[in-house]
């Protein structure tokens, strides 16, 4: 298991830093198995290249969605898994007897205990707890099955491509396995070339969502642990030799530089790639080595630049040998100086909220981009220019929407509170949900941070597991600012942050509950901070509970007074922090939560959002939006005051 997981992350890390091309699987295949391509032939498995790696910007390929109504059967005891004496069907010698067979039965004396096509359907993308009542509070197997039509052609390759399974997925093609693959917010893909058939297909997926404490998240966290098939599938098409990925962003803390690489994976490694970005006049041509890698340095004249104000996206054209693939990117330059952060070399101040990838409105996980589109309108009607994207990755969809609406994101894996910290095999799973993440989303302008976790408490074996989260992500990319949501230490009325981790962050970061974890209404404005950091501090919570339409004085908890006056005193406290640049208090909307059952006031819901669960602004939403239209005025005023001294 450990030697496993950690022969993925260095091969990850290897191959990002342009070591070799061929690294190990990101998830299992199984051992018999190996896929059917040209380029795979003969090789070992450790050496199938690019089983770590999902193909970059999939949704800009050729590609068959597999997404509708699925067929789902509800498994708690795994009986579609595991024979009578526990033993994997998968991994017994035949192969069959699970589920995944999608048996029949052959005549009238044979038997069969499940049908797929006698059971209920769900909607995919989505997950099944709020789709099924009986479901609700399920955390465990089910399994889904859909059918497809496919005609794959000689010469291409074919890759089934999930953008998220909660929690562990098993996948199965025509009743043999794929692989497997833990992690519930992030994409993962299995080489089907030679493994669909012409005509009628069928894929099976085992989703399990139990809780453990060794998994990342660990079995306690406050959100709803939603399963299923929570984003698309697709059934992606490639030519033989093709992009597998790339990037193209501007070199760190260069606005004058686009730098970045193309890897191609395929027979035919060594090819001229160019690259072009008509609107910009920019072009280049490379060649690929015989890795397959080419490195792109492109020189700038006159861009404009992405920012909030202005979320200018560029056409973009990769092209090598038989492949093409076309994207929309950002330029824009994230840096800190003391205790600045500049966006593209200025000073700004990030006006933020949090958010959970869940709608009130449609219970459960987000499922398409007018729900996304939602949730980030909301905050920009706040006068938002950024996004605490918690506690997870959301989907790439979701990014790309606050590229071209113009947010700024924060985005996080889902270490949170009590993970197992000595585990190696966590923090290899650690390491890969986050070198997913940044794989996915390193073309994104909006992604300005990435962060490594949520209120982990300092230890020295946290600390060893976060310095090496920290070191993981700059290695991967390092243009991008390095945050985590740390705590606050309370010395009498004194409020600091004590946490070795700080040092290895651009940010000062954390959460803090004053009024509501700790004080009141009443005595909160008896504390201050001193944040003993020469960086950018950014709160990354605060907040307080309010029930929608409940009403009392600034001191009855639960009301919208309180939770309206607990903003009011919060931004008089964290004015006086010398270093404040920016906050995303928490949270944008009223979340689902099993933590909270109180039976009136919470209902199984977290209510520390600015809109309540039918979509209605609280008092707060209001305030926290007239602060922000004085901070940026406050800004604005200090960026005109500069240029009229600068000319
Ligand atoms: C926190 C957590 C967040 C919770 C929130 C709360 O500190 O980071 O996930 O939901 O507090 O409401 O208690």
């Amino acid at each position: 298991m450990l030697n496993r997981f950690s022969a993925v992350v260095v091969a990850v890390l290897a191959w990002h830093a342009g070591a070799f091309a061929a690294p190990s699987p990101q998830h299992e295949t199984p051992q018999d198995q190996a896929p059917q391509n040209q380029a795979s032939q003969n090789q070992p498995l450790q050496n199938q290249p690019l089983q770590n790696q999902t193909l970059q910007n999939i949704y800009g390929r050729t590609h068959q969605n597999l997404d509708g109504r699925w067929h789902y059967i509800v498994d708690p005891y795994e009986t579609g898994y595991y024979d009578y004496r526990r033993k994997p069907y998968d991994e017994s010698e035949k192969g069959s007897g699970g589920y995944y067979d999608d048996r029949q039965p052959k005549d009238k004396g044979d038997i069969v205990e499940y049908s797929f096509d006698g059971s209920p359907t769900l909607a995919i993308p989505g997950d099944w707890n709020s789709q099924d009542a009986r479901l609700e509070f399920y955390e465990g197997t089910v399994w889904m099955r859909q059918k497809f039509d496919a005609a794959p052609k000689d010469g291409k390759r074919y890759f089934l491509y999930f953008g998220a399974v909660n929690y562990e997925a098993h996948v199965y093609l025509n009743g043999k396995k794929l692989g497997s693959h833990k992690g519930g917010f992030t994409p993962f893909q299995f080489d089907v070339t030679g493994k669909l058939a012409a005509g009628s297909n069928t894929v099976v997926v085992k989703a399990d969502n139990k809780r453990h404490q060794d998994e990342i998240p660990t079995v306690s966290t406050d959100w709803w642990n939603y399963g299923g098939i929570t984003r698309d599938v697709l059934l992606a098409e490639v030519p033989a030799t093709y992009i597998a990925d790339y990037k193209v962003q501007l070199a760190k803390g260069d606005a004058r530089r686009i730098e970045g690489y193309v890897q191609l994976d395929g027979a035919r490694k060594e090819q001229e790639v160019t690259v072009t970005i008509p609107e910009a006049n920019l072009s280049a041509k490379v060649r690929t080595d015989a890795n397959g890698r080419a490195t792109i340095r492109i020189p700038v004249k006159a861009l404009r630049y992405w920012s909030p104000e202005d979320p200018k996206l560029y056409g973009m054209t990769i092209a090598a040998g038989g492949d093409k693939v076309s994207d929309r990117i950002g330029f824009r330059t994230i840096e800190t100086r003391g205790r600045d952060i500049l966006l593209n070399g200025k000073s700004t101040f990030w006006r933020g909220v949090s958010l959970h990838d869940e709608s009130p409105l449609i219970p459960g996980r987000l499922r398409g981009s007018g729900d996304m589109r939602m949730l980030l309108q909301w905050a920009k009607d706040m006068n938002c220019n950024y996004v605490r994207l918690a506690h997870y990755p959301h989907s790439e969809e979701m990014i790309r929407l606050a590229d071209e609406m113009g947010l700024m994101v924060w985005a996080e894996v889902p270490v949170y509170w009590t993970i197992s910290w000595q585990n190696p095999a966590t923090l290899q799973n650690a390491q890969q949900q986050l070198t997913e993440l940044v794989v996915r989303d390193k073309n994104r302008a909006s992604v300005v941070v990435w962060s490594i976790g949520n209120e982990t408490p300092v230890s020295e074996p946290r600390n060893a597991f976060m310095f090496k989260l920290a070191d993981t992500v700059r290695a991967l990319d390092d243009t991008r600012l390095v945050g985590a949501a740390l705590e606050v230490h309370r010395k009498g009325n004194e409020v600091t942050v004590e946490d070795p981790l700080a040092d290895k962050l651009d940010l000062a970061s954390f959460n803090e509950y004053a009024g509501w974890y700790w004080a009141s209404n009443k005595d909160m404005l008896d504390f201050h901070f001193n944040i003993p950091y020469d960086k950018p501090v950014m709160i990354t919570e605060f907040g307080a509970d309010a029930l929608g339409g409940f009403h009392g004085d600034a001191d009855t908890r639960w009301s919208e007074e309180y939770q309206d006056q607990l903003y009011k005193n919060q931004f008089r406290m964290l004015e006086a922090i010398p270093g404040l640049r920016g906050m995303t208090p928490w949270v944008l909307v009223d979340f689902r939560s099993p933590r909270r059952p109180h039976p009136y006031f919470q209902d199984f819901w977290n209510r520390k959002g600015l809109i309540s669960q039918t979509g209605k602004r609280k008092q707060a939403f209001h305030t926290l939006k007239a602060y922000y239209d004085k901070k940026q005025q406050q800004y604005q005023q200090n960026k005109q005051n500069q240029q009229n001294q600068q000319n």
